[in-house]
């Protein structure tokens, strides 16, 4: 009887769930008040909601268009405005969040109260593959109101650079449903268990590799990049290893492999857990880029550099930009350290084919 119980004892380990992560985080941090733990734990009920929703979107009439457009000029489709709502709503309801902006938002809301965070966000990211069922996402970033007992919140709080970002994280919602999160202190990830809707740590301290064998990229817009950024395509897919790293160390062993999805969360996830780069330059059709930098680029790179990786916008660090509007794009280029430094020389010159 006794000799069974340490294996009853091994077959019932519990994982660590994300509350305890965050709990646990709360603890270490002096003076914390609870509230940011409180405000996490709301935006995990929030995704736990429009996780159940994805799930069943095809039985429960969700795809397909509303009939509106977005501040974009998007069509929204229904499970992108049902994912707004609910964000929303739970970040409303928590009471700390003085200014919420949306990809799906013209505005940002401005409370009537003193909550001490912003959050951005991407409510449902990727939505031209809703209808396809395949994987999409939803992104956030948060960051702490400079003075949130003095001034009524207002978008000069939303518009900081990334740096200043003092948690971020996206989910998606691919075969099993994956958060990754960053509070500044490394890039964890948790799984849901959807039977008990819990998230539980699954790959805690995330590290991309230095360098990768895969790129992504739209290759479709080839013909409208910039000749640079054609030069590093073709470098990229170059049967010869050409050229090596700046400090003389193993030539990249090129070509890449392609891989790319179309739904930035997904492109994002696969090579923050594999390696290598995903670029969305700007083009001739989008000069300034495609991707938004305040709830796409601005928390992509802030996990990216927690995790070891990097982000730019072609020559220049993603979380060092100023925004000046909500709703700014940005070229976006993220991913190993080395498969992003080699696109940063073809940007500036130091590197041609
Ligand atoms: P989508 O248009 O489907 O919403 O956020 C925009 C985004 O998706 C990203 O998720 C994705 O990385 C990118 O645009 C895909 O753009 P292309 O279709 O131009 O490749």
């Amino acid at each position: 009887m006794s000799e069974s119980i340490p294996s009853i004892r091994a077959a019932a380990v519990v994982g660590t769930t994300l509350r305890e992560h965050v709990l646990h985080g709360m603890h270490a941090a002096i003076g914390a008040t609870g509230e940011f733990t409180s405000l996490l734990n709301h935006i995990s009920l929030a995704i736990r909601i429009i996780n159940s929703r994805v799930r069943s979107a095809g039985l429960a009439d969700l795809l397909g268009y509303t009939g509106e457009t977005n501040v974009q000029g998007e069509e929204v489709q229904k499970l992108d405005s049902f994912s707004n709502e609910v964000l929303i709503n739970v970040l409303e309801r928590s009471g700390h969040c003085g200014v919420m902006g949306s990809e799906e938002l013209e505005d940002a809301i401005c409370a009537d109260h003193h909550g001490k965070y912003v959050v951005l966000f991407d409510p449902l990211d990727g939505s031209s593959n809703i209808d396809t069922n395949v994987g999409i996402g939803t992104i956030f970033s948060i960051l702490r109101r400079n003075e949130p007992k003095l001034e009524r919140p207002s978008l000069a709080d939303a518009l900081r650079p990334g740096r200043e970002i003092v948690a971020a994280g996206y989910v998606l919602y691919g075969p099993s449903t994956v958060f990754v999160m960053s509070t500044g202190h490394g890039a964890h990830g948790f799984t849901l268990d959807p039977s008990i809707g819990e998230f539980f740590l699954s790959n805690p301290d995330i590290r991309v590799p230095t360098r990768g064998t895969c790129f992504s990229t739209n290759e479709g817009n080839f013909s409208r990049w910039a000749p640079e950024i054609q030069n590093w395509s073709r470098w990229i897919k170059a049967v010869k290893p050409a050229g090596t790293n700046p400090d003389g160390s193993e030539p990249f062993k090129t070509p890449y492999g392609s891989r790319y999805v179309g739904s930035l969360v997904a492109d994002a996830h696969r090579t923050l857990m594999k390696g290598g780069i995903f670029a969305y330059p700007a083009d001739t059709k989008s000069p300034s880029g495609k991707l938004r930098l305040l709830y796409e680029a601005n928390p992509m790179a802030f996990l990216f550099e927690q995790a070891g990786g990097s982000a730019v916008n072609g020559k220049d660090r993603i979380l060092d930009i100023v925004p000046t509007t909500l709703h700014q794009r940005t070229p976006l280029v993220l991913g190993s350290k080395d498969d992003v430094e080699a696109y940063r020389q073809f940007v500036t010159g130091e590197r041609t084919l």
